[in-house]
């Protein structure tokens, strides 16, 4: 790759799909070639994720502001990096690591971090005049071979609907169809359906969650699930062959003294173990996210063990994208596959490293966005450049959703690359 020299590096504070402020950056290098992106941010965090600075000053934004990252990027970053020739992505990221010089990114802020980050892929694929896409494959040392699987969020419930529900998303995933296209026109058919279901059982009308699922008063969790497989069915599609689900259950948040608050029930590890294994015997699901807390590393190799043959156990706040805890799960087999989400770990480069670590032990990769994102699309070239299995974006109601959405239905149009069958 040629070299990158950077001109600079700009910043503004602006908001996610949930009224919070965020972090946008751009890069400017002195080919000309110009690249912005802005940063996401979750709800439902896991507690090793990189540092998300916030102004902490109550009278603006209840002190959710960004404007001290936003002063990291045109100020310390800016001066740092200016008139730099970077040869790669590893260098730059490698100098902001170095400049903030905490094992979280604290200082700088891992939502400074991954806007400069990002927009600095972007300034250098434009420079090189290639797709984001592209750009991100050569990033990884990967051929560009598939688009990812989806998993769309149907019903959501925890963090992300006021509680109301103890698990927090159960997804679609649109194993029978043939591409983006064409898997995106069945899921929009089974939420039509579930928005009927819901009004029929429920009474209720569309109650929509942070990413847009569906969110009604259901009586126990277990409803969420069979709820979905109603409306796969009401829209004339097999469960399981032409779409199938997912599970995020988000356990860490239920989770109280070493056991699980289910609603009403209190279980023990081992019955969360047996709960979880009943709803992947008894529901179309092709993984299981955070079935267990992030704290429960005893038991995680337990349920992989149940589910290995017919399910996949995903990581997310177990994992949180940080190399050393993948490594960990790795040696320990607690888990098969990774929930991969950028601002968990604050840089590209750093994202990089945790998604090859999970490909080397044999791992699926699901590319994730957060529940607080903007209308940037680089998430869809990210999944599409790094060969990832599935993504997960949230829901089809949304622009900072579809933008997603129809960024991969752009790259399907462009690559005609078929869909990753796992
Ligand atoms: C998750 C994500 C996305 P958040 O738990 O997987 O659904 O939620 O961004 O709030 O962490
Ligand atoms: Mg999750």
């Amino acid at each position: 790759m040629s070299a990158f020299i950077l001109e600079r590096l700009h910043a503004r504070e602006i908001l996610d799909s949930r009224g919070r402020p965020t972090v946008w950056a751009e890069c400017r290098l002195s080919s000309g070639a110009t690249g912005a992106a802005s940063t996401p941010s979750g709800a439902s965090t896991g507690r090793a994720e990189a540092m998300e600075l916030r102004d902490g000053d109550l009278n603006r934004y209840g002190g959710l502001g960004c404007r001290k990252s936003v002063q990291n990027i045109r100020g310390q970053l800016h001066e740092a990096m200016r008139g730099h020739s970077f040869s790669s992505q590893a260098e730059f990221d490698a100098k902001m690591i170095d400049l903030d010089g905490t094992p979280t990114l604290s200082r700088l802020g891992a939502n400074a971090t991954v806007a400069a980050s990002v927009a600095f892929a972007r300034a250098c694929a434009a420079q090189r005049g290639v797709p984001l896409y592209r750009h991100f494959a050569e990033i990884a040392g990967l051929p560009l071979r598939s688009l990812p699987q989806l998993t769309v969020n149907l019903f959501s419930g925890g963090k992300h609907a006021g509680e109301q529900a103890p698990l927090q998303d159960i997804l679609l995933v649109p194993t029978g169809a043939k591409n983006v296209d064409e898997g995106l026109e069945a899921v929009v058919s089974v939420y039509r359906a579930a928005t009927k279901l819901i009004w029929k059982k429920y009474q209720q009308r569309l109650l929509r969650a942070d990413e847009g699922g569906l969110s009604p008063l259901f009586p126990d969790a277990e409803s969420m699930l069979s709820d979905a497989v109603e409306a796969i069915i009401a829209t004339r599609r097999t469960p399981g062959a032409d779409m199938s689900m997912a599970l995020d259950a988000a356990s860490s948040h239920f989770y109280r003294d070493g056991n699980y608050q289910l609603g009403p029930e209190r279980l023990s590890p081992s019955a969360m173990i047996d709960r979880v294994e009943a709803w992947t015997r008894r529901y179309p699901l092709v993984s299981v996210e955070d079935g267990l807390s992030e704290d429960d590393w005893a038991h995680w190799p337990m349920l992989r063990q149940k589910l290995q043959d017919h399910c996949l156990t995903l990581g997310d706040d177990f994992l949180c994208t940080q190399p050393e805890r993948i490594r960990r799960a790795i040696a320990a087999k607690a888990a098969d596959a990774l929930l991969l989400k950028v601002n968990q770990v604050g840089t590209l480069t750093a994202a990089n490293e945790a998604a090859s670590l999970a490909r080397s032990a044999g791992w699926k990769v699901t590319v994730s966005a957060r529940s607080g994102e903007t209308e940037d699309d680089w998430l869809a070239d990210l999944a599409v450049g790094w060969s990832s299995d599935f993504i997960k974006i949230g829901s089809i109601t949304q622009s900072e959703r579809l933008a997603k959405y129809n960024r991969l239905l752009a790259i399907e149009a462009e690559t005609s690359l078929p869909i990753r069958r796992s």
